[in-house]
C-alpha cells in the first residue's frame, strides 16, 4: 500500500517508517514504538547513516560473545519484529540462540501475535511468559523460563532503559543495539552496538558466517580487551565531528 518512489533520496528511511506503521496496523508495534523510531532516526542522521568502525567492531565482539555463551538468547520487541524479521531469524539460527518475544507494553495477545509473525521466518520463538525477573515492575519482567530467565547472554535491540540494569544484576551479559549512545542502556551494556538495527543484524550475520569455524581461543581473543567505554566515546566523537563538518562545509554551499 506504500507509494514511495524508489528514486526518492530518503527512500530507505521512508520505507522503514512504512514498516513501523504497517506493524502498528497489524498490532505488532505500539504507538510508543513510532516515537522511539523517530529518536533512532535522528541519531542515525547525525551519525551519517552508516556502520562506523566502532559499530562493526562491537558487532563482531557481540557475535563472538554469543558463540562463546552456553545459553544465548535474542530478545525481540515490536519494532525489531517488523524491521528485521527475516534477518533476526537467520541470525538466531546461525548463533543457535532462540528468539524470545519480550515487550515493554505487555499483553499476552500482542506477544502471541509477534511470535506468530516471527515463526513465519523459521526461527524458534520462545514466548511462554511463565517466569518473572525480580526487580522490574513493567511488562519486560515477564519472561520465558527456557529463555531470558536462564540465559547467560542476552542481545537486546531497541531497549527501554532499566531492564539492562536488572539483566546485569541477574548475572547476565548484555549486548545492546541502540543508536543513542547516551541512553541508559547504551551506557550500561557490556557491548553496545551504536548502529541502526537494519544494518547491525545483516553485519552480524556476516560475522557469524565468517566465524563459524573459529576455535574457542580465537573467539576469546576477539572478546578479550574489548572496551565498551571506548565504543561510546567514539560514537559521541563521530557525532560531534559530523556536525562540525556539516556546519563548516555544507552550509557554505547553500
Ligand atoms: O515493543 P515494546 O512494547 O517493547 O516497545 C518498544 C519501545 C521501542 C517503544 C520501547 O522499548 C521504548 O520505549 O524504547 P525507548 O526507551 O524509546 O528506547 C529505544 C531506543 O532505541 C532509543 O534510544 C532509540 O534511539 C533506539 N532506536 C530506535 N530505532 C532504532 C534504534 N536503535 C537502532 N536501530 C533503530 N532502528
Amino acid at each position: 500500500p506504500c507509494m514511495i518512489p524508489k528514486d526518492h533520496p530518503r527512500y530507505e528511511s521512508l520505507m522503514m517508517r512504512e514498516r513501523i506503521v504497517e506493524g502498528y496496523k497489524m498490532g505488532i508495534t505500539v504507538l510508543q514504538g513510532l516515537i522511539a523510531h523517530g529518536r533512532g532516526e535522528m541519531f542515525d542522521y547525525v551519525l551519517g547513516e552508516k556502520s562506523h568502525d566502532f559499530a562493526l567492531k562491537a558487532e563482531k565482539v557481540a557475535v563472538a560473545l554469543m558463540m562463546l555463551s552456553k545459553r544465548p538468547v535474542i530478545s525481540v520487541n515490536g519494532n525489531t519484529a517488523v524491521l528485521v524479521p527475516e534477518e533476526i531469524s537467520e541470525l538466531s539460527k546461525l548463533l543457535n540462540a532462540p528468539l524470545e518475544v519480550n515487550v515493554f507494553h505487555f499483553s499476552k495477545e500482542r506477544v502471541d501475535r509477534i511470535k506468530k509473525y516471527l515463526e513465519r521466518f523459521g526461527a524458534e520463538v520462545l514466548a511462554n511468559c511463565d517466569a518473572e525477573l525480580n526487580g522490574l515492575s513493567h511488562g519486560r519482567r515477564i519472561v520465558d523460563r527456557r529463555g531470558i530467565y536462564v540465559a547467560d547472554t542476552v542481545l537486546v535491540p531497541l531497549e527501554d532503559g532499566d531492564r539492562c540494569e536488572i539483566l546485569k544484576k541477574h548475572g547476565k551479559k548484555v549486548i545492546a543495539i541502540d543508536l543513542n549512545p547516551l541512553s541508559r542502556t547504551a551506557m550500561m551494556a557490556d557491548v553496545t552496538i551504536v548502529d541502526n538495527i537494519v544494518r547491525a543484524i545483516p553485519n552480524m550475520i556476516k560475522f557469524a558466517k565468517k566465524l563459524r569455524d573459529a576455535s574457542r581461543e580465537e573467539l576469546e581473543e576477539i572478546v578479550k580487551n574489548y572496551d565498551n567505554r571506548k565504543t561510546l566515546r567514539l560514537a559521541l566523537e563521530t557525532i560531534r565531528d559530523n556536525l562540525t563538518k556539516i556546519a563548516e562545509e555544507k552550509l557554505r554551499d547553500i
